[in-house]
Order: structure tokens, then C-alpha cells, then sequence
């Protein structure tokens, strides 16, 4: 590289960038975990039992281990000898790691890559980034769920915008909604949500009759695509500099 010439920051970094700031004056605090996870964190412990039809809503990359390795979650070495593992098909997985290890209140947003077996096209690509957010406290209802979406979304997309919920289905949250934002006179899907069901909170060693929470996942690629005006989420992993180095 040139010494005139400067770096550029990825579309989803910046938009990972921008969020932060709305989530740190509410307290919130950055989680992460591994990409390689067990299907007890992506699936079991959300509720999602060994056969239940939920599990094939998103598909699923598996991965066999042989011999050991090494996880970033603090446990340390695993024998991982024959074990099913995934690419984890959501940052979902983080919300149950963070809440074995922490107790009441938690307030975490979860930006990470994920992986899912998918045709890819304009909108849907096998890798992409998700942005997770979990409040766990006393008293936790769908009115501060709304609150804090309309303050992220207006974050980034401007005062006019306008969101709606649907009611919607995830074995990880009862009531489920999905979230949608107007854009151009269309109703686009942003993510999933609601508060999170009491089996998921018992898994994690939580007392569902003195907390609640809700959580919520969202695609950042989309919000990316959308600020930024890229019409093809494959644009983003090319790893061509003739994209990064027009943001
Ligand atoms: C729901 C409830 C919660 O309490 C917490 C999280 C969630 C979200 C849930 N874990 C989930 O992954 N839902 S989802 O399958 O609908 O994906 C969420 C968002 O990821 C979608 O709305 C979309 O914006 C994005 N997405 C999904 N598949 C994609 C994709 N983006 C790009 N390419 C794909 N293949």
C-alpha cells in the first residue's frame, strides 16, 4: 500500500460501530462466544429438542470432530473425539453461554458471524453477521422490547422510521414476534424477537419465576445493505476493495 492511501472499514463493521453507542448509554455490554458450537448452546438449551421440526428452520452446517480442541469460552481443552458440532446457525447460542456465567441483571448485544447450509441469492447468503441483544431482570415486559428496537432502528435509519411486530414462532421465546421495518412503502423483515421463554431460562440455571427477558436477532447484513445502499449481499464477502472503498 501506498502511504497516501487509506484504509477502509467494512459495511458491517461500521454498522456494528454505529449500533454500539445506542446499547452502551442503556448499559449494555459486548458478548462473544465460538462459531464452532455444540448443539446444546445452538440448539437444546433454546428449547429446540433433538428431532422437533424447529431445528430445520435454519439449516444447519454440522461438523464431526476428531481429537481435541480448544474452546474461547474459558472451559478450556474439550475432547470433542467423535462429537457432533455446527457452525453455529445463530448468536442465539451466546445468550445461553453468558447467562450460565452470570447472573441477574444482564444487559448483552452479541454481533457475530453465523452460518447456515442456503442457497445463496441477493438477500441470503451461507455466512452472514446477526446482532443479539438479551435483558434479563425482574419485571421485563414487550413494551421495553419495542423501546429499545425503535431507539436502534432510529439510530441508524432516522426518526421517520416505523417498525411493526408479528406474531411469529421461536421455541426460545414466548410470545415470538418478528420485526419489520417500513422501507420505501415495503414492510421488509429485520429479525426475530420476544421474551424469552422460562424453559430457556431454567437451562441456563435462571429462576424464570423472579426474571424475565426478552431478546432479540437481527441480520446486520440487511441493515448494512439498507444504510448503505449495496443491492447484493454477496458484494459483502468478496473481498473485493472496490467495495470497502466506497464507505
Ligand atoms: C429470535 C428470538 C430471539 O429471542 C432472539 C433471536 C431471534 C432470532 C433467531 N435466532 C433467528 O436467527 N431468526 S432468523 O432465522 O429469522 O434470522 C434472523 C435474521 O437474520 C433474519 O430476519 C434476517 O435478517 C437474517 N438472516 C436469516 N437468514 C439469512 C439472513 N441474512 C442473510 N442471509 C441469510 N441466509
Amino acid at each position: 500500500m501506498k502511504p497516501d492511501q487509506k484504509g477502509h472499514l467494512h459495511p458491517i463493521t461500521q454498522i456494528i460501530r454505529a449500533i454500539y453507542p445506542v446499547f452502551q448509554e442503556l448499559g449494555f455490554e459486548i458478548a462473544d462466544g465460538p462459531e464452532l458450537e455444540d448443539e446444546f448452546h445452538n440448539f437444546d438449551a433454546l428449547n429446540i429438542p433433538k428431532d422437533h421440526p424447529a431445528r430445520d428452520m435454519q439449516d444447519t452446517f454440522w461438523i464431526k470432530q476428531n481429537g481435541k480442541m480448544k474452546m474461547n469460552d474459558g472451559a478450556g481443552e474439550k475432547n470433542m473425539l467423535g462429537e457432533r458440532s455446527v457452525l453455529r446457525t445463530h448468536t442465539s447460542s451466546v445468550q445461553i453461554r453468558f447467562m450460565e456465567n452470570n447472573k441477574p441483571p444482564i444487559r448483552i448485544v452479541v454481533p457475530g458471524k453465523v452460518y447456515r447450509n442456503e442457497a445463496t441469492d441477493a438477500t441470503h447468503e451461507a455466512q452472514f453477521h446477526q446482532l443479539e441483544a438479551l435483558y434479563v431482570d425482574e419485571n421485563v415486559t414487550l413494551a421495553h422490547l419495542k423501546g429499545v428496537l425503535e431507539m436502534m432502528f432510529k439510530h441508524i435509519f432516522g426518526d421517520d422510521v416505523v417498525i411493526r411486530f408479528r406474531p411469529s414462532f421461536f421455541s426460545f421465546t414466548e410470545p415470538s414476534v418478528e420485526v419489520d421495518m417500513q422501507w420505501k412503502g415495503k414492510w421488509l423483515e429485520m429479525g426475530g424477537a420476544g421474551l424469552v421463554h422460562p424453559n430457556v431460562l431454567r437451562a441456563a440455571g435462571i429462576d424464570p419465576t423472579i426474571y424475565q427477558g426478552f431478546a432479540f436477532g437481527f441480520g446486520l447484513d440487511r441493515v448494512a445493505m439498507l444504510r448503505f445502499g449495496i443491492d447484493d449481499i454477496r458484494y459483502l464477502y468478496t473481498g473485493d476493495l472496490r467495495l470497502v472503498d466506497q464507505f
